[in-house]
């Protein structure tokens, strides 16, 4: 894969998204989803929520049903030998400069037949920083096609306004179904098959309805930002509580590409800290259910 056209640079600042077919290499692929079934089969014994898992509604031995495996870059190296890949690295590089980390990583593998939806968001709302230089990776590893909850986006919604993502005071992680300024009537779906990736901006507008499909939904996630980026504390709350040795060591350990930067650059974005928290804000999934979030995939 080579590195992103102009055209497709000039797209992604224009929507603030871009889908690249076939981009992950047949033999990097082929061992992504090895694993990641290997990972979804081991879920079968688990019955909570645990460190790696995020269990789907009906998750039990005979038929383990997820919403996310949490951190998979934690569990098990493949995925971050794709992260710092060649032909990973030539597609950011473009778009986030040649220092580049990443905060973190998830595979969201909605289950088959009514797999949990993500309501609409913005990523920024959980996580500002001291610029918006920060986007998601989102690798298919299975096909996507329109019944199987497929990412959804707002084009040009990166560069409107942050949207509230607060319900009764509280934060949410969605945003209200029916406020205007989302535009969701726009909404455009990133469908694909196993190898294709979209990339989206931080602060574009997102979601995704149920899956309807068959087959299990797998999306692996990196949420990337320049190394310059900073996150503002309290958003630190993302990093699960660390120390400040702690937090250094992660930034250093997860680089893809580059060095890590004491120098935060500061950029007049819109922040608003995602506090007070829910009482649950262990995924999206925890917060966007216990803070009451309402449902814009709701199907009832
Ligand atoms: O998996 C999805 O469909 C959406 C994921 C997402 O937006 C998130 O985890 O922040």
């Amino acid at each position: 894969m080579a590195k992103l056209t102009e055209e497709q640079v000039a797209n992604y600042q224009r929507d603030g998204f871009i889908l690249i077919e076939n981009a992950v290499p047949a033999d990097m692929l082929s061992q992504l989803q090895r694993v990641t079934h290997e990972l979804i089969d081991q879920s079968r014994s688990v019955t909570q929520n645990n460190e790696i898992y995020d269990l789907d509604k009906g998750h039990c031995n005979e038929n383990p049903r997820l919403n996310r495996i949490k951190a998979p870059h934690d569990v098990h190296p493949v995925y971050k030998e794709y992260l710092r890949s060649q032909s990973l690295v030539e597609l950011i590089q473009p778009l986030l400069g040649d220092n580049i980390r990443m905060n973190n990583s998830k595979l969201n593998a909605k289950a088959a037949q009514g797999g949990a939806p993500v309501e609409w968001h913005q990523d920024w709302s959980f996580y500002p920083h001291t610029n918006d230089d920060l986007l998601a990776v989102g690798v298919m590893l299975s096909d996507i096609g329109d019944d199987d909850g497929p990412l959804q986006m707002i084009p040009g919604s990166h560069k409107e306004p942050v949207l509230s993502h607060f319900n009764n005071g509280v934060y949410c992680g969605a945003i209200q179904p029916d406020d205007e300024a989302a535009r969701l009537k726009d909404a455009v779906s990133i469908t694909g098959s196993a190898g294709s990736l979209s990339i989206h901006h931080v602060r574009t507008t997102h979601g995704s309805a149920p899956n309807l499909g068959e087959n299990p939904r797998l999306l692996l996630l990196y949420e990337l930002a320049a190394a310059d980026a900073w996150p503002i504390s309290g958003a630190l709350s993302a990093f699960s509580g660390m120390g400040q040795q702690a937090l250094w060591d992660y930034f250093n350990n997860n680089m893809v590409c580059g060095a890590q930067s004491t120098t935060p650059r500061l950029r007049d974005v819109p922040a608003v800290m995602p506090l007070p928290p829910p009482t649950d804000a262990s995924s999206i999934f925890q917060t966007q259910s216990s803070g009451g979030a309402k449902s814009a995939f709701d199907s009832t």
